[in-house]
């Protein structure tokens, strides 16, 4: 997969994206990132992004002009193209499964009061938020979505790291998990890990899972 980010801070993404599994997906060539500055498709002696808005007010807006010459240098037929903002429908597990079967991403990290409308109208595919609360700008969000995204590609995870088991693709939470030692400072594993029996076993987890479930995330039932 391709992931093109246009941000106002590409040093940002220095650091998050060069550790673990996201390295090891670029450098086995599964991910190709690349990360471009806005103020690159400027004209201006100030490279100026932004600009007050029409009709008054507080803050400032993403003009248009650098969005939609960046946008249509960078995209390609097959691309989508996400734009971060408080706004935007909920990102999980099941939008990060869809991304996951897209050749190419273009994620637009919005900054400010926000972006002129008319690249919502003209040049977005899909608004997407990380959650409801504000951020100085989408670059968080961007490397979230890459880090969710990028796990689910064939080929990234190991066997020992497979995603096929975990929470969200049964729509429940984890079920508690113990390693060794058997005890410790007085805290003891339950019986039942131990007992080798693992028919009980499975039937225990699914009951840990099931009532974690109702008890912390009862909009997941
Ligand atoms: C994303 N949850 C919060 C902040 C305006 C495009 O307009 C704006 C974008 C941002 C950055 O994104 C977020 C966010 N998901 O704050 C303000």
């Amino acid at each position: 997969m391709k992931i093109d980010v246009l941000t106002l801070f590409p040093a940002m993404f220095a650091g998050p994206l060069d550790e673990s599994i996201i390295k090891r997906a670029r450098k086995a060539g599964l991910l190709e990132l690349a990360i471009h500055d806005l103020r690159d498709w400027t004209h201006d002696r100030h490279r100026k992004v932004d600009d007050r808005p029409f009709g008054g007010g507080p803050g400032m807006l993403l003009k248009p002009e650098p969005l939609f010459e960046a946008v249509e240098n960078l995209q390609r037929e097959e691309t989508r193209v996400v734009l971060f903002s408080p706004d935007g429908k909920k990102f999980n597990q099941g939008v990060a499964q869809e991304l996951s079967g897209q050749k190419h991403l273009l994620l637009i990290t919005g900054h400010y009061e926000g972006v002129d409308e008319r690249v919502r109208e003209a040049l977005v595919d899909e608004e997407l938020s990380i959650g409801d609360y504000v951020l100085t700008n989408g670059a968080l969000p961007a490397m979230v979505v890459i880090d969710a995204v990028t796990r689910l590609l064939p080929g990234v995870l190991g066997d020992d790291e497979s995603s096929q088991d975990e929470s969200f693709s049964h729509g429940l939470l984890e079920y508690p998990h113990y390693t060794r030692p058997a005890e410790f400072r007085g805290m003891k594993v339950p019986e039942i890990l131990l007992s080798g029996n693992h028919a009980e076993i499975e039937k225990w987890r699914r009951e840990q899972a099931k009532q974690r479930t109702e008890k912390r995330r009862p909009d997941l039932l």
